[in-house]
């Protein structure tokens, strides 16, 4: 078995829209009512996938979800076309694209049965996203159905907030070996809530059969949320042996470095003091949200938004740790404008899954030819631009529904329609 790591994004979904639902994110909180552009949003992260290919890196995909939700309206008793706005932006919402939130994943080295085990996140703690776990579960269902590598768990009881992988750190010398998990919890986020629990996060690790030795659980420290880190991946971000962070990403830092230094060989934390770059540039300019990856060419590699490099502090503190040949040893630059403005990075884009290509369902893998098919569906079927006071009009619906059928029909995936 060649165990891998490969990086499954979210394709931007046709509704893609700016309808600011997310308290505390302050992207989405700016850019409310702004109008979004769903075409070049997909066909960014269709470029961004590309950029990873490029690397030699496997990559994957999930498909966006049934947009607007008309199951969850009717639970709530109403119709798309009859509903409150607020209801209806919930049901139209895009978010299903930020792939870090559909699960929390342990690979098979981690287990105590051998298997990949992977939690669907119940998110249930903003309305437009608690209704995305039974489309994203039927996807990893197919994706992961391979019962004798994955098992596939539903979420945990809505009692306690998951918000997946964004919240989960795994550490390991090889991705092929056994790791350190670490589950990244919040108290208390100021003004602004705390999306992780403790106790879902417990259940998870449970549920996965993890060694209790080899995973923590740490609490983010309430600094950072109130600055914006809604979840743990807008101020951390792990790769193979190296920790990149934030200094007040966590409550007790030296808790992890404890925690870390005495179980792996070779840890290395890089961290970035407020000093170099303040937190709330950290957070502006998503420095964090990158996808920290190991191409087979053995360079560690930072893959940032475009907005990391607009950033002063931010490019400044890059270029020193890479010309002092620090352990991120290139950077690359993407553009996801269009995602960024909701709050969503690089590294929100994408679940990282480490398993046997092979073992996956081959309808869930890209290589360039895909992407290329999969750039004419988005652009001949998905919507220039999107006001969000449109979400109820039935043109612009129709649209949307349509787009979805174009693309999983190119997909061979219509079971899920
Ligand atoms: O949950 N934004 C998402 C962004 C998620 C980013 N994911 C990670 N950090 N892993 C969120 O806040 C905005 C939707 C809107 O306002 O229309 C939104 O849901």
């Amino acid at each position: 078995m060649a165990l891998r790591e490969i990086n499954f994004d979210g394709i931007i979904g046709p509704s893609h829209n700016y309808a600011g639902l997310s308290f505390g994110n302050l992207a989405s909180t700016k850019n409310a009512g702004q109008i979004s552009q769903p075409r070049a949003a997909a066909l960014q992260g269709l470029d961004k996938m590309r950029a990873n290919l490029a690397l030699g890196l496997a990559q994957g995909i999930f498909v966006p979800l049934s947009r607007p939700n008309r199951d969850w309206l009717s639970a709530l008793g109403t119709t798309i076309e009859e509903c409150e706005p607020v209801l209806a932006a919930a049901a139209m919402s895009a978010s299903a694209m930020w792939a870090a939130n559909a699960a929390t994943v342990s690979p098979a080295p981690d287990t105590n049965d051998g298997k990949t085990h992977l939690t669907v996140a119940n998110l249930r703690t903003m309305p437009h996203r608690s209704h995305e776990w039974p489309g994203t579960l039927a996807q990893l269902r197919i994706a992961f159905g391979d019962r004798k590598h994955f098992a596939v768990h539903d979420p945990v009881p809505p009692a306690f907030g998951d918000e997946g992988a964004a919240n989960h750190m795994r550490l390991t010398s090889k991705h092929g070996e056994q790791g350190l998990e670490l589950f990244v919890y919040g108290v208390t986020g100021g003004a602004f809530p705390a999306r992780q629990h403790l106790q879902a996060s417990k259940a998870i690790a449970q549920l996965h059969g993890l060694d209790p030795d080899r995973t923590l659980f740490v609490e983010q420290s309430e600094e950072a949320i109130a600055a914006g880190a809604f979840h743990n991946d807008v101020v951390a971000v792990a790769n193979e042996n190296v920790l990149f962070a934030h200094e007040l990403a966590f409550a007790d830092r030296n808790a992890v470095l404890a925690f870390c230094e005495k179980r792996l060989p070779g840890f290395e934390l890089v961290e970035v003091p407020s000093a170099d770059v303040p937190i709330g540039d950290a957070i502006t300019s998503y420095l964090f949200n990158a996808q920290l990856v190991s191409p087979p060419d053995g360079e560690m590699t930072l893959v940032v938004p475009t907005e990391a490099r607009e950033t002063p502090t931010v490019w400044a503190w890059l270029e020193k740790h890479v010309a002092s040949n620090g352990p991120i040893r290139r950077v690359e630059v993407v553009d996801v404008r269009q995602s960024m403005a909701n709050g969503g990075g690089p590294a929100c884009l994408r679940l990282r899954v480490v398993a046997d290509p092979e073992t996956v369902d081959p309808r869930f893998m890209v290589d360039d030819g895909k992407l290329d098919r999969l750039s004419e569906v988005v652009r001949r079927n998905w919507p220039v631009e999107i006001d969000t006071a449109d979400l109820q009009k039935p043109a612009l619906i129709k649209d949307v529904e349509a787009a979805r059928k174009a693309l999983l029909e190119g997909l061979d995936l219509t079971q899920l329609a």
